[in-house]
């Protein structure tokens, strides 16, 4: 499982005033902090960016690849020429940079597939459509298909494509995590070659914030048992990137059993795998979403 460093982020306190005031050391600290976590790729997000984007963009980029420049960067902002700025200055990396994103809307796609094409940059399709939020997986898989045709016409093949099915949180509509699973399982059918990425911790916003990790942990490899191929991730959850490195083999096995229904009893486990067998139960909608599941 490949990790994308999420918290080179304008939401972050620190980093977002860091953007503002153009000050290149916390940005500089963050992505060696990354570096150093083992992230393999940063997520570089200055959210909608509106004013300043194209100007802010470039200027966060070349202050990253100063300390940086062997671990691509992922372009994150809904502002086009915020994106085409900062693909313009990208010293090249052995991958090639991930613009982040593009939606399933015409007026959006048409204005973005050429640029990707122009600069030879991969892109991460977002699901999210004409209505906003697709209801189930076929209507994901509705709208891959038309995203990626898109591409493939300008020329961009399924390999430089990062499908994102778009995780929601749990706690609001546990059915669409079930979802996500069911579309992840389909991409290899309907996008042959295409790649996979989603914000994983997306699935606990919301949840009380010492609950994120076993949310994130637990559905990150249920995800990758359906094919998932890297998560927008947080760097600071060392035993997140230590399960997607391989490391926790033990956890992995456990989580599998409880989506196959033969985990045994939670109270036969020590606590540590019996949490994330509970919280199986509580993503697939076995069990009501509750703040206390790991306590029942
Ligand atoms: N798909 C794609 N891109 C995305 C998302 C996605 N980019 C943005 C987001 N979703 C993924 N990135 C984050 C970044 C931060 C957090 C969650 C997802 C987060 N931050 C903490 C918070 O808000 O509470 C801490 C913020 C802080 O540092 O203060 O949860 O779905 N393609």
């Amino acid at each position: 499982m490949l990790c994308f460093g999420e918290s080179l982020n304008v939401m972050s306190t620190k980093i977002g005033k860091a953007f503002k005031e153009r000050d290149p050391k916390p940005i500089q600290e963050e992505a060696l902090f990354q570096k150093e976590k083992g992230m393999d790729y940063i997520d570089i997000n200055l959210g909608p960016a509106k004013k300043d984007g194209p100007e802010l963009m470039p200027w966060v980029i070349q202050t990253v690849q100063e300390v940086v420049d062997d671990i691509p960067l992922i372009l994150d902002s809904s502002n086009i020429e915020a994106i085409e700025a900062g693909l313009k200055v990208y010293k090249p990396t052995k991958q090639s940079p991930i613009i982040n994103s593009i939606m399933c809307r015409p007026a959006r796609y048409e204005k973005m597939i050429p640029i990707a094409a122009e600069y030879k940059a991969d892109f991460i399709a977002l699901m999210w459509g004409p209505e906003g939020l697709p209801r189930d997986e076929n209507e994901r898989a509705a709208l891959c298909v038309e995203l990626l045709y898109a591409a493939n016409e300008a020329g961009i093949e399924n390999e430089k494509i990062w499908v994102d099915g778009i995780v929601t949180p749990v706690n609001i509509q546990q059915q669409q995590s079930v979802s996500l699973l069911e579309f992840q399982s389909m991409i290899g059918d309907i996008a042959p070659g295409a790649k996979s990425t989603c914000g994983l911790s997306n699935i606990s916003n919301g949840p009380p914030v010492y609950l994120r990790p076993i949310l994130n942990q637990t559905y990150m490899v249920m995800l990758e048992r359906n094919g998932m191929l890297s998560v927008i991730s947080d760097p600071l959850d060392e035993k997140l990137t230590a399960i997607a490195k391989g490391k926790r083999p033990d956890i992995v096995e456990i989580v599998h059993k409880a989506m196959d229904g033969t985990a045994p009893d939670p109270s036969e486990l020590e606590k540590e795998l019996a949490d994330y067998v509970k919280t199986v139960d509580v993503i697939l909608g076995r069990k009501l979403y509750s703040d206390s599941w790991l306590e029942l």
